[in-house]
C-alpha cells in the first residue's frame, strides 16, 4: 500500500470505529455488528503497529495504557464542581422552590419557572476537558476545588467519546457527569474476586469508585465502567455557534457530541408535576441495569440559573430529591445470638442505629456461621446495611480497611446463650442449632408462631407477653394457652382486669381456627401455609397424618420426599403426640370441617396458580381460596411449574413473565369457567 493510501485507510478506520461506538453508546442506535468492528478493530490496530508515527490520542485503539502510572497528580479544577443540596420529601422539596422564588424576587402566582428532572445516577462525578474536540483530561470530584487526574483510566470507558462529534470545537470544552458501574457488571466483578478470594465490593458505586483509584488503566479497561454527561462548560466568551440556553438543550446538544445522555428525564412545568416524576421513578427505576438514588431537579433557563445563583457550595437552582436510602454505612456495636423456635442460632448485630428507607434500623441479621466467615466480621466494624422490601435488614459487607486495631473478631457460641446446650451443626448444613427441645428460647419462639398472623392467629399475645408467661412457667407449651384464666394474668406487666379478659377470650376463640392453620401453628419443618393446607386437604384429621409414611406424603402432588421424611419424624416424637392429644382434648379443630374441602369438586388438584392484578369480583386473597377450596395451589411467582397466571387489572410483571415463558392466562371469568368444564 502506498503511504497516502495507507493514512488515508488509518484516518477511514478510526473515523468510522468512532461513528459505531458513539452510535452505540451515546444514541443508542448501533449500525455495525460486534464481529466487524473486532475485525476493523484489529485490522487498524495492524496499521498502526506498522506506523507508530501515525497514531493519534483520539484513535479508538488508544483507550488502555501501556504501564500503570506511579501515582494520581492533584489538579484545580479550572470551574469548581458544585454539591448538591438534598430533599428527602415533598415538604423540602416545596421549601426549596419558595426559597428561590424569593431569591428571585417572584410572587407565587408570578412563577412560571420550568425544571427539567434528571435521575440521579449512583456513581461518582468525573469532569472531563475537551482540547480542540480531542479527550485531553479526565478528573475527579476530589474536594470539588481539585481533585485527581485519572485521565488513563477515563479513557478506558467506551461511553466517553475520545473525540467530540463537532465540525467547529471550541478551544477547550469542560464536560461534567456521572461514572458509573451497570449493576450485572458489577456482580460478575464480584464474582470472579470471591473466586479469587478476594473480598467483594459493597455496592455499584464503591466499586466504581474504587476502580476509577486503580494505578494500572488494564485493570480499569476489564471492568466496564459506564458515563452519563449531564453539564457542558463553553469558553467565556465563545462566538462558534448556538450555545444552549438551557438544561433540556444542554443535554440534547451533550448527546449531539457523542456523550451517553441518561434517557429518562422530562421537562416540567410545575413542582407538582416534578413530585409526581418522582414517585413514578420509584417503582420504575428497580429494573433499570443501574442504580439510581433520587432525581435530580434543576431550573431549566440558564438566565434564571445566573440569576438565582450560588449558596456556600451548592447551586440555588438545582436540588437532589433523594429516594430514602437502603444501603448504609453504620458501626456494629455489638452481636448477638438469637435462638428461633427451630433451634436455629442466628447472629444478629446490633448496630448503631441509621436512617435506612424511611425507618431507623439499629439490628440486622448476620445469618449464620459461614456468612460470618464471609464478612470476616469483628465487633466494632463499620458495615454496610441494607434493606430491601419487608425483609429484615442484613449486613452486606464490612470495610475492613476500617477496622480498629485490636477489634475481635466474632465467632458463633459453642453452646446455647439461652440454655447452655452444646450446639450442634450437622455435616453440610449451613445452620448451627440447640437441639434442647425446651430450650426457653424456642419455646418463646413456638408460641410466638403458634400466635401469628397465618397460624391461630391470637391477637393481643405478642413477643412479650410470650416472654412473660414463660418465665413464670404458666405456659410451657402451646396447650396451657388454653389453660389460662383471667387471673392468671391479672398482675403481669400491662395486664388489667379488661386485657386479660380480653386475651382468654382471644385465646378461646382461636380454637375455631381450622385444621389447616392449626397444622402451620405446630411449626413443622418445611410445612408452611401453602403445604399446610395441600396437607389438610389429603388428610382430613390429625390422626391420618399421624398415620401417613413419608412415601404416602411425598406421593401427594407438590410434597417431595423430605416434606415427608420431616412430618414422620414431628409425628414420632412421644412429646408431639401428647401435644396432639391434649390440644383435641381442649376442643380444637384437628380435623376439616365439612364445607372446607370435601363438597366442592377438586376440580384443581395438580394445578399451580398465580393470582396478579386487581379482579373485578374477588380480592386476591379471595380468588386464592377460591382455587384453594378446589385444590389448587397458588404460588407467588411465576415460573415453569405455573400452569395459569388468573390476571386482574393493572397487572405488571408477573403477566410479563407469563407471557415470556408462554404460560397460559385467564381473567376471573376465565377461571370461573375453567373450573366449570372441568367439573363436568
Ligand atoms: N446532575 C449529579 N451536580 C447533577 C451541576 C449540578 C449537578 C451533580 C449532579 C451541580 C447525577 C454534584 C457533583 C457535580 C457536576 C458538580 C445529575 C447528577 N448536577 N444528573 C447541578 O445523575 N448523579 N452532582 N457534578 N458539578
Amino acid at each position: 500500500m502506498a503511504t497516502s493510501e495507507l493514512v488515508q485507510r488509518i484516518r477511514e478506520l478510526q473515523d468510522l470505529l468512532q461513528r459505531a461506538s458513539v452510535a452505540y453508546y451515546a444514541l443508542d442506535a448501533p449500525f455495525m455488528e460486534d464481529g466487524v468492528y473486532d475485525r476493523l478493530y484489529r485490522e487498524l490496530l495492524d496499521l498502526e503497529a506498522r506506523h507508530p508515527d501515525l497514531v493519534t490520542p483520539d484513535s479508538p485503539t488508544q483507550r488502555v495504557g501501556e504501564k500503570p502510572v506511579e501515582k494520581f497528580e492533584s489538579v484545580r479544577h479550572r470551574i469548581p464542581l458544585f454539591s448538591l443540596d438534598n430533599a428527602f420529601n415533598g415538604e423540602e422539596l416545596q421549601d426549596w422552590e419558595a426559597k428561590l422564588l424569593r431569591v428571585l424576587g417572584l410572587n407565587s402566582d408570578q412563577n412560571t419557572l420550568e425544571y427539567v428532572c434528571e435521575l440521579k445516577i449512583d456513581g461518582s462525578a468525573l469532569a472531563l476537558t475537551y482540547a480542540d474536540g480531542i479527550f485531553t483530561r479526565g478528573v475527579t470530584r476530589g474536594d470539588g476545588q481539585a481533585g485527581e487526574e485519572i485521565t488513563q483510566n477515563v479513557r478506558t470507558i467506551r461511553s466517553v467519546p475520545l473525540r467530540l462529534s463537532a465540525e467547529n470545537p471550541p478551544p477547550v470544552l469542560e464536560i461534567r457527569g456521572e461514572v458509573y458501574l451497570a449493576d450485572a457488571e458489577f456482580e460478575r466483578i464480584n464474582r470472579e474476586r470471591e473466586a479469587a478470594g478476594d473480598p467483594p465490593f459493597a455496592n455499584p458505586r464503591n466499586c466504581a469508585a474504587g476502580t476509577l483509584r486503580q494505578l494500572d488503566s488494564r485493570i480499569v479497561a476489564d471492568r466496564k465502567l459506564s458515563f452519563f454527561a449531564y453539564t457542558v462548560h463553553f469558553p467565556e466568551g465563545w462566538q462558534g455557534g448556538d450555545l444552549p440556553k438551557t438544561q433540556w438543550e444542554a443535554l440534547e446538544l451533550l448527546r449531539s457530541l457523542g456523550f451517553a445522555v441518561n434517557p429518562n428525564r422530562k421537562l416540567c412545568t410545575s413542582l407538582a408535576e416534578v413530585q409526581a416524576y418522582f414517585d413514578e421513578w420509584d417503582d420504575r427505576r428497580r429494573p433499570l441495569p443501574y442504580q439510581t438514588d433520587g432525581v435530580v431537579v434543576k431550573v431549566n433557563s440558564f438566565a434564571v440559573q445566573q440569576e438565582s445563583g450560588f449558596t456556600q457550595k451548592a447551586p440555588r437552582w438545582a436540588i437532589a430529591l433523594k429516594y430514602p436510602a437502603e444501603e448504609m454505612p453504620t458501626r456494629i456495636l455489638n452481636i448477638q445470638a438469637s435462638v428461633g423456635r427451630t433451634g436455629a442460632i442466628t447472629p444478629v448485630a446490633e448496630l448503631e442505629p441509621v436512617q435506612l428507607a424511611g425507618t431507623t434500623v439499629s439490628r440486622a441479621s448476620l445469618h449464620n456461621a459461614d456468612r460470618l466467615n464471609a464478612l470476616d466480621v469483628h465487633i466494632g466494624d463499620t458495615a454496610i446495611v441494607r434493606k430491601a422490601g419487608e425483609i429484615i435488614p442484613e449486613i452486606v459487607s464490612v470495610l475492613a480497611e476500617l477496622r480498629l486495631q485490636g477489634a475481635e473478631r466474632y465467632h458463633l457460641p459453642s453452646h446455647c446463650p439461652e440454655c447452655e446446650t452444646e450446639v450442634v451443626r450437622p455435616a453440610g448444613e449451613a445452620i448451627t442449632r440447640c437441639p434442647n427441645p425446651v430450650c426457653p428460647a424456642r419455646v418463646r419462639g413456638q408460641i410466638e408462631h403458634w400466635a401469628s398472623r397465618n397460624a391461630l392467629d391470637i391477637e393481643g399475645l405478642g413477643q412479650s407477653l410470650v416472654e412473660q408467661l414463660t418465665r413464670t412457667g404458666l405456659v410451657k407449651s402451646v396447650a396451657d394457652l388454653y389453660r389460662l384464666q383471667v387471673e392468671d394474668l391479672v398482675g403481669l406487666e400491662r395486664m388489667g382486669q379488661k386485657s386479660s379478659r380480653n386475651l382468654v377470650e382471644a385465646i378461646a376463640k382461636s380454637k375455631q381456627q381450622p385444621w389447616h392453620r392449626l397444622l402451620y401453628g405446630l411449626g413443622i419443618p418445611l410445612v408452611g401455609t401453602v403445604n399446610a393446607k395441600t396437607l389438610t386437604q389429603h388428610f382430613s384429621d390429625a390422626a391420618k397424618l399421624q398415620q401417613a409414611t413419608p412415601d404416602g406424603i411425598a406421593a401427594i402432588y407438590g410434597m417431595g420426599q423430605e416434606i415427608g421424611q420431616a412430618i414422620a419424624t414431628w409425628m414420632a416424637d412421644p412429646a408431639h403426640q401428647e401435644l396432639l392429644s391434649q390440644l383435641r382434648e381442649l376442643g380444637l379443630q384437628l380435623s376439616a370441617v365439612e364445607s372446607e374441602a370435601s363438597t366442592l369438586p377438586a376440580v384443581f388438584v395438580g394445578k399451580t396458580f398465580v393470582i396478579t392484578g386487581t379482579l373485578p369480583g374477588r380480592s386476591r386473597p379471595q380468588m386464592k381460596e377460591w382455587i384453594e377450596l378446589r385444590g389448587g395451589k397458588v404460588t407467588g411467582s411465576v415460573s415453569q411449574k405455573t400452569d395459569y397466571v388468573v390476571v386482574g387489572a393493572d397487572a405488571g410483571s408477573k403477566l410479563a413473565k407469563a407471557e415470556q415463558l408462554g404460560v397460559t392466562t385467564l381473567d376471573e371469568a376465565g377461571v370461573e369457567e375453567l373450573a366449570a368444564v372441568l367439573a363436568r
